[in-house]
């Protein structure tokens, strides 16, 4: 934890909030432990942004990353993909199914973008960023530069996974990058949440609570 860091967020500071979709949440295909806990603190922190981006996992029927898609495989499994080890989750954010929708409780009418992600049915996207592949750019990057945002603040679903990819994207592309714990709730299967914490402290992404961003 990054005890100094406060955040006054201002013209150059954007929320990204990740993923906070009915199957990641309770009852959900994917669910993340406690999932909905993260709902009343982005919906707080929420209003004391100006700018907010959300991003929404957006799989085709038949995703290489569902385990459904390999044969003799159960989800948590790992398969080799032609860009590397991908883990294999249930069935989930198929597109245009209630699944994939955003919640509802989430309250954030002023949101302004909202950026889809693992579309590409051979390519799985944790990243709001670059996909797995960590090639191919979902323009997110582009997006945030042109607007001219400088500070980045992430929250969401799944801590480990798509929140801490998106969040060591938009360090690596520059921005100074802020992950909010009590915002976010992790899967932590296979010790993945000790390596994310690794992997964002390496990055210099500050994990800091929702109570240093000034009027949150
Ligand atoms: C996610 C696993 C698969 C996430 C998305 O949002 O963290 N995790 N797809
Ligand atoms: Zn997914």
């Amino acid at each position: 934890m990054d005890e100094q860091a406060t955040i006054r967020p201002g013209e150059g500071d954007v929320l990204i909030v990740v993923d906070v979709q009915n199957d990641f949440l309770p009852g959900g295909a994917l669910a993340v432990p406690d999932g909905d806990a993260v709902i009343a603190p982005i919906n707080r922190l929420s209003r004391a942004f100006r700018h907010v981006v959300l991003t929404q996992d957006w799989h085709p029927v038949g995703h290489a990353s569902f385990a459904s898609s390999h044969p003799a495989k159960a989800p948590f499994d790992t398969a080799e993909l032609h860009y590397g080890t991908q883990v294999l989750w249930p069935d989930h954010c198929v597109q245009g199914t209630p699944g994939a929708e955003i919640s509802r409780d989430l309250d954030i009418p002023h949101a302004q973008l909202v950026i889809r992600k693992g579309y590409n049915g051979g390519i799985d996207s944790y990243s709001g960023f670059k996909e797995a592949d960590r090639r191919t750019s979902t323009g997110l990057a582009g997006y945030l530069t042109e607007r001219g945002f400088r500070r980045v603040v992430c929250a969401g679903l799944a801590l480990d996974f798509c929140v801490a990819w998106t969040a060591l994207d938009a360090a690596e592309a520059g921005f100074e990058t802020y992950l909010i714990e009590d915002a976010s709730r992790a899967i932590d299967a296979n010790g993945s949440l000790a390596k994310a914490r690794a992997d964002l402290e390496a990055a210099g992404v500050r994990m800091i609570g929702s109570n240093r961003i000034v009027g949150a």
